[in-house]
């Protein structure tokens, strides 16, 4: 096993000319932070810190210790360096401001600090979702508007997976690389180069008690991957759902599968479930990165415009093949 580390693979990307020194410092200082979230949530009750906060979120969501824990701990690791404009998280409602005793740099991060969080306290796979912005915005503290970028436009996304192992994915947009956390050393071992999502798959992944309340493309979808061998699709399907969206997309990166969580009648006066800029944007990117497609079912998700900060959005992404096939009902719909 090679020992080349997350520290080296940046370098060479830098040397390669990928990435700048703050985008490099902006990785390993999200990176560092994510070390920290794994302490906390592999300890657990160990240290009194499963269950609810005590607070809601800005989606009104109730918030786990732990939630709020990585939150803080992404704010106060990326506020010194230099490297930022601002951040915007789904545990806060406006935009992150830079403290003014610290520089700021070109860069706007964005993230989902622990998603999944219902799977804690059932000791579930849990992730970070970030995603990395130019600022493009005008001098002084970007407002929510110099955040209202495409998918396109992200110069960097990745998740942290806190599983069985820890793992780091990440792209610039060279491909999507995979880093496993060496607990001993303390540091992110390159695992995983070039990772790639097959463009078939006989794996799907998706909420079914949703079942009545989804659009006809998504029941005729889902109806004939049920159907497997005696049915349309000829062959057999396999279902999973961890409820951890970084789960569900790891999986999908590494051996291929189809995510849907589509528009339904349940969630379509918010737009749908996941949020665009620091969940479907992200993932979008580094499925689009590893081979496979990212869509609402009716558009590229990484080319829809923002329109806040905290919109959601549905998403079918995975296998590229599997992805257009369910894109396509929805045209023909
Ligand atoms: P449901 C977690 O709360 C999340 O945002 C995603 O990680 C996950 O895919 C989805 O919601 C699960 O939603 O309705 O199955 O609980």
């Amino acid at each position: 096993m090679s020992r080349v580390t997350l520290t080296q693979h940046l370098i060479e990307q830098q040397r390669a000319g990928r990435i700048n020194p703050d985008l490099r410092l902006l990785i390993e200082v999200v990176a560092r932070a994510v070390k920290a979230i794994s302490v906390n949530v592999s300890k657990g009750a160990l240290a009194g810190l499963l269950g609810e906060a005590g607070t809601d979120n800005i989606q009104g969501e109730a918030q786990k210790k732990l939630d709020v824990i990585a939150n803080d701990i992404l704010l106060q690791a990326n506020e010194w360096g230099g490297h930022l404009a601002a951040m915007a998280s789904e545990e806060v409602e406006e935009v992150h401001q830079i403290p003014f005793d610290y520089p700021k740099g070109g860069y706007l991060l964005l993230f989902d600090p622990l998603d999944g969080s219902s799977n804690i306290d059932v000791n579930i796979s849990v992730g970070t979702i970030f995603s990395v912005l130019r600022n493009v915005g005008q001098p002084g503290d970007p407002s929510e508007a110099s955040f209202m970028q495409s998918g396109t436009e992200q110069a960097a996304a990745g998740y942290a997976l806190y599983g069985p192992s820890t793992m780091f994915i990440l792209t610039v947009g060279h491909g999507v690389h995979g880093f496993t956390l060496d607990r001993e050393m303390g540091s992110f071992v390159y695992t995983h180069p070039f990772m790639t999502i097959p463009q078939d798959t006989s794996e799907y992944a998706i909420n079914s008690s949703n079942a009545r309340y989804w659009e006809p493309p998504v029941q005729r979808y889902v109806a004939e991957l049920q159907a497997g061998k005696s049915g349309p699709r000829g062959r057999d399907f396999n279902m999973r759902w961890v409820a951890s969206m970084v789960a569900d997309v790891h999986r999908i990166l590494t051996r291929g599968g189809v995510f849907m969580y589509p528009l339904d009648e349940k969630c379509r006066a918010v737009g749908g479930k996941l949020r665009l800029m620091y969940e479907a944007n992200p993932m979008a990117m580094i499925v689009e990165q590893a081979g496979g497609a990212a869509s609402t079912g009716r558009e590229r998700i990484m080319t829809i415009q923002p329109q806040k900060l905290h919109q959601r959005v549905p998403v079918i992404l995975g296998s590229a093949n599997e992805v257009e096939i369910a894109c396509s009902y929805h045209r023909e719909s």
